[in-house]
């Protein structure tokens, strides 16, 4: 029988795995909470069911609707998405326990690289080279601390091992800032996440963010899709990442690549999931691993045309499907410009009523978005509202096709950072990609603000 597949999302990532549904054959069922009736993937979804009202709390994150709408629906399986509930182990561990499968690694392989110190520790047994630090028992004595700095060297990073995504850590400059910023990291885990476990790591100065893709069939195979470049970004959110990460030492990235596949093979990894690096003077530096398929996935599918949302699909539902590093290749350059639904220069978040838009088109565009003439944009969730794609041969005139896309995009109602997308295209340290993870608060946005 045709198996059925609940998205547990919303906005471009629910179409993204609705189309990706229908390619393969699964019947679909489209999940939302009461704001959110206009969602373009509701229209194309074989069911829907309304989750709750627009407050994610009782809705994207409920999981015991989610549940429910899965067991009256009779679906099969459940597709996390990013965001929301796709780290949650528990929840993969409750869809495990009611039936249903969680389209994603197992809830044990979750909880594991979730928490950080457990995730350091596996890809230093895997040959990942790791920031220099320290991750046992933190000592009270102040000795023993100061014994601890001096071997690692300051500026050292305090982390939370339940933290992530840039939540739970701190920089310390000298011993006092280090004996005050542990027991600050410390009672800030524990409100946050429970938990007060901490690590320390060398900070590492002005490096760029480069991830790895890997893809693994839970059963001890995994294969990598190359690496990608997230430098830009601010506070944490990527603005544009691109695919592959250019100028960066060849011998060290394939060692890196091997030593990824083999952390994923090691811990029967299922679906797709993202190694994420820092990278300064020639060395990788493994910061953490994320158990879900990102936002910027995309660029990856362009260089390599291999469809991560399908092949997440097929290992799930066990269909014929074939994981070979030798049938995967790399060609040219992808670029993905995130727009966002908010003030350029602020950053403020802008909803409201799209009253008039036009996508980008043509030769290398890919526009993955959920937005059209007439929606409205609501408040309640983040604000991407389109992933403007361009695939060329080279990095340069993947700019160019970039700057065109965006000339030809506008939306009308609501603001968006389309004026900033177009000034980083048109910035001299952008395109000499010498640009670093500070690059965009540090320098860009003060000449951008006065212009
Ligand atoms: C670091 C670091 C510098 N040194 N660790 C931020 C989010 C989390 N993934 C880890 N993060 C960082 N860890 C050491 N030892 C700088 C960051 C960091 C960062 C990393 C990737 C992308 C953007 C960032 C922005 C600020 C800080």
């Amino acid at each position: 029988m045709t198996k059925k597949v609940l998205i547990a999302n919303r906005g471009e990532i629910a179409l993204r795995a609705l189309r990706a549904c229908k390619e393969v054959g699964l019947k679909t069922v489209g999940v939302y909470s009461s704001g959110d009736q206009e969602l373009k993937h509701l229209r194309f979804a074989d069911e829907t069911v309304c989750i709750g009202p627009s407050n994610p709390l009782e809705s994207y994150l409920y999981v015991p609707g989610i549940l429910s709408a899965a067991e009256v629906t009779g679906s099969d399986a459940i597709y996390p998405g990013y965001g929301f509930l796709a780290e949650d182990y528990e929840f993969a561990e409750k869809c495990e326990g009611s039936g249903f499968k969680f389209i994603g690694p197992s809830s044990a392989v979750i909880k594991k690289m979730g928490d950080k110190i457990t995730a350091k520790t596996i890809a230093e047994k895997s040959g990942i080279p790791t920031v220099p630090g320290y991750k046992d028992k933190l000592p009270e004595n102040k000795g023993e601390l100061e014994k601890i700095a001096t071997k690692i060297g300051f500026p050292i990073m305090i982390k939370a091992t339940a933290g992530g995504g840039g939540r739970g850590m701190r920089v310390a400059n000298d011993i006092n800032e280090l004996i005050s910023g542990i027991s600050i990291t410390q009672q800030e885990a524990k409100n946050a996440f429970g938990n007060e476990t901490l690590y320390l790591e060398k900070y590492i100065e002005n490096p760029r963010h480069i991830e790895v893709q890997i893809f693994g069939d839970g059963k001890g195979k995994a294969i990598h899709l190359g690496t990608r470049d997230c430098s830009l970004q601010r506070r944490h959110q990527k603005i544009i990442e691109e695919a592959p990460a250019v100028d960066i030492d060849e011998g060290e990235t394939q060692k890196v690549l091997t030593a990824c596949v083999n952390l994923c093979e090691s811990i029967k990894y299922e679906g797709a999931g993202t190694i994420e690096f820092l990278y300064k003077d020639e060395e990788f530096f493994f910061i953490e691993m994320n158990t879900r398929i990102q936002v910027e996935h995309p660029v990856t599918e362009m260089i390599t045309m291999f469809d991560l949302v399908k092949a997440q699909l097929k290992v799930a539902l066990g269909m014929d499907f074939v994981l070979d590093q030798n049938r995967i290749t790399f060609k040219g350059h992808a670029m993905e410009c995130r727009i966002n639904a908010e003030d350029p220069v602020t950053f403020i978040p802008s909803p409201g009523k799209i009253t008039k838009m036009h996508p980008p088109g043509g030769f290398g565009i890919r526009f993955d978005s959920h937005i059209y003439s007439g929606y409205t944009v609501p408040p309640y969730y983040d604000s991407l509202l389109a992933k403007i794609i361009t695939a060329t041969n080279k990095r340069k005139s993947c700019i160019k096709r970039m700057k065109n896309a965006l000339d030809e995009f506008f939306v009308e109602g609501i603001k968006t950072n389309h004026s900033l997308h177009l000034a980083l295209m048109n910035d001299q340290t952008f395109q000499d990609n010498k640009h670093n993870i500070n690059y965009l608060e540090d320098n860009f946005m003060k000449q951008f603000e006065n212009d």
